[in-house]
């Protein structure tokens, strides 16, 4: 097995890849890259990723970006199971959540934390939020209906998506995105599910996110 190291930042999407590895079983090593503090912009780490993106992993000397791409890999790697065999609908059903998270879920909370990508005119911020803030509510509240009736994204068992769910339920508890969204019963026992696992609370820990960081889920 090649020695794997990933680039993550607090609370960012590569959180999820984090938690992954910590489930996974697998030997790695991590550097936090704090995007707050422009550190995913230095030449040490365009080196690494020119993207200037988180999160990578290093696969030995392999490069591997995507959130979506990085879970899979350690899905496949981990003895513990945790992404449904090829050749299964589980499998199908771990790539459509795990596509419509890094296309769709993520992308909806842009207009909210970047407007400067849309708009370079900050008095028209209001207007993108008018249809920003209520495609976010809608497309969060297409992930709690998704999670009805179940206990983690694919059913009974946790797999590599449940961590990647967190990490948008954070944010989606962030003071300033937490009043302009539904209720979300479903999302919110999953994210406590996903909470009671030691994993998780390691993870975050290492990365510096207290639970003050997040909002009673
Ligand atoms: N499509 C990429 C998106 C990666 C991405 O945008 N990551 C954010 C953190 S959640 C980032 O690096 N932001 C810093 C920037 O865009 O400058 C993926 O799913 O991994």
């Amino acid at each position: 097995m090649p020695t794997l190291k990933l680039y993550t930042s607090p609370r960012a999407c590569s959180t999820a890849c984090h938690i992954a590895l910590e489930e996974s079983g697998l030997d790695y090593e991590v550097e936090i890259i704090k995007i707050r503090e422009g550190q995913h912009k230095t030449a040490d780490y365009l080196a690494i990723n020119p993207w200037g993106k988180i999160p990578t992993l290093l696969i030995g000397d392999e490069v591997l970006t995507e959130a979506h791409a990085i879970l899979s890999y350690i899905g496949e790697k981990s003895p513990n199971s945790f992404l449904p065999d090829n050749n299964t609908m589980g499998r199908t059903r771990a790539h459509e959540w795990m596509n419509f998270l890094s296309s769709t879920v993520h992308i909806a909370f842009r207009p909210l934390f970047r407007p400067h990508l849309f708009l370079k005119e900050k008095s028209l911020y209001p207007k993108l939020l008018e249809v920003g803030v209520p495609n976010l509510r809608n497309t969060l509240l297409e992930v709690d209906r998704r999670l009805a009736d179940r206990e983690f994204a694919l059913g009974k068992d946790f797999s590599v998506v449940d961590p990647y769910l967190f990490v948008f339920y954070m944010w989606s508890q962030r003071d300033d995105i937490a009043p302009h969204i539904a209720d979300m019963a479903n999302w919110k026992a999953h994210a406590k599910r996903i909470l009671e696992r030691p994993a998780t609370w390691k993870c975050l820990n290492r990365e510096g996110v207290t639970k003050k960081n997040i909002t009673d889920p």
